[in-house]
């Protein structure tokens, strides 16, 4: 018997055999419409009235011209608040713990890798040379948290029970057990007292470009390093890539951590690649597991189906 559910179109440019393994299991009673399957390429998709989306196809909203709700595949909402013809209709943006969980791991490990001086190890071994490098402990370094929504503010915890010293800076004020906070008028003081800037904030107009070299000159060298890292994983829009290369040059950043970049994948002539420790990885900090992007979609319809307001809906005037 043909399923009466609201179809759902799910255009994600993720790796294809995962989304149609997670598929099988997926939306059950449900009408799926997967376009980066070549058989259902063609399908008609204007009964459609909620899509999933991750660098959809451009011709998606023309095809699909019933949506109730559009669904992005991750966190970020930059990417869809600028694709073609995206209706007025709710955004929900993934959140999930599997995506949580993956983030704060990635931004600990960066901590912890510039203060245990993991490159300069490394460096080391490869020369076969054995010299203890200085060892100062996480409670000498303030991180400074750059975003304290669902990921900053996981993050900032995770931060502090690994004892660093932990600093939180957003759009509007704060309260978070253990961790001091600063909201936009606080910025200066806040990253005057920053020793490992972590940058977790939306791509915004607010945002883009805001971690430039006249930023990176206010952060705190009173640190055990003399000079202090700067560790992305928000969005690459948001940094002056030149900026952050003239700065590691010059001594104004000890280091970086950089998992996101303006132009991705990173060009394979970018200095960040081989510049001294700089830690490069490829939007890779958090993943979305597609399984749990699919339950989350599934639970917010079922919300909305029965009349209750889907979660984790986007801002566009704020623009995440
Ligand atoms: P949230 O929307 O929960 O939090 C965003 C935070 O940024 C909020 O604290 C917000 O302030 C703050 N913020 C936004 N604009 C400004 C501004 N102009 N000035 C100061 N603070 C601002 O987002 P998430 O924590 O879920 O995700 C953050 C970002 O991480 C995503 O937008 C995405 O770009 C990136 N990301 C990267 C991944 C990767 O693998 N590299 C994976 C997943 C996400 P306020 O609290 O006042 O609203
Ligand atoms: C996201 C991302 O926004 O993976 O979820 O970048």
């Amino acid at each position: 018997m043909p399923s009466t559910a609201a179809p759902v179109v799910i255009d994600l440019k993720f790796n294809a055999g995962e989304v149609q393994a997670a598929l099988a299991d997926a939306f059950p009673g449900r009408d799926v419409i997967n376009r980066a399957d070549p058989a259902q390429a063609g399908r008609d998709l204007s009964q459609a009235r909620y899509a999933v989306v991750w660098k959809s196809q451009p011709d998606l909203f023309d095809r699909a011209p019933n949506l109730a709700a559009v669904f992005s595949g991750g966190a970020g909402v930059d990417h869809v608040l600028t694709l073609p013809g995206l209706p007025d209709v709710p955004l929900v943006r993934f959140v999930d713990p599997t995506l949580t969980t993956r983030m704060s791991e990635w931004v600990v490990l960066q901590c912890l890798l510039h203060l245990r001086q993991h490159v300069a190890y490394e460096a080391q071994a490869r020369r076969g040379v054995w010299a203890e490098l200085p060892q100062p402990e996480a409670r000498d370094l303030t991180v400074g948290v750059m975003g304290l929504g669902v990921l900053g503010q996981d993050a900032a915890r995770k931060l502090k029970m690994m004892g660093f010293t932990v600093a939180g800076w957003s759009r509007r004020p704060k309260t978070i057990e253990g961790i001091e906070t600063y909201d936009e008028s606080g910025l200066d003081a806040f990253l005057a007292r920053t020793d490992l800037l972590v940058g977790l904030l939306p791509l915004t107009a607010e945002t883009r470009g805001l971690f430039d070299a006249a930023l990176f000159a206010k952060l705190s060298r009173k640190g055990p390093f003399g000079a202090p890292v700067f560790i992305n994983a928000g969005r690459g829009g948001s940094q002056v890539e030149a900026d952050i290369v003239a700065a590691v040059r010059s001594g104004v950043l000890h280091g970086a951590s950089l998992d996101v970049f303006s132009t991705e994948p990173l060009d394979a002539d970018s200095p960040l690649w081989t510049l001294p420790n700089v830690i490069v990885t490829p939007h890779a900090a958090a993943a979305s597991d597609i399984r749990a992007l699919f339950r989350h979609v599934e639970t917010q319809i079922e919300r909305h189906e029965k009349g209750l307001p889907f979660e984790h809906l986007v801002d566009r005037t704020a623009g995440y």
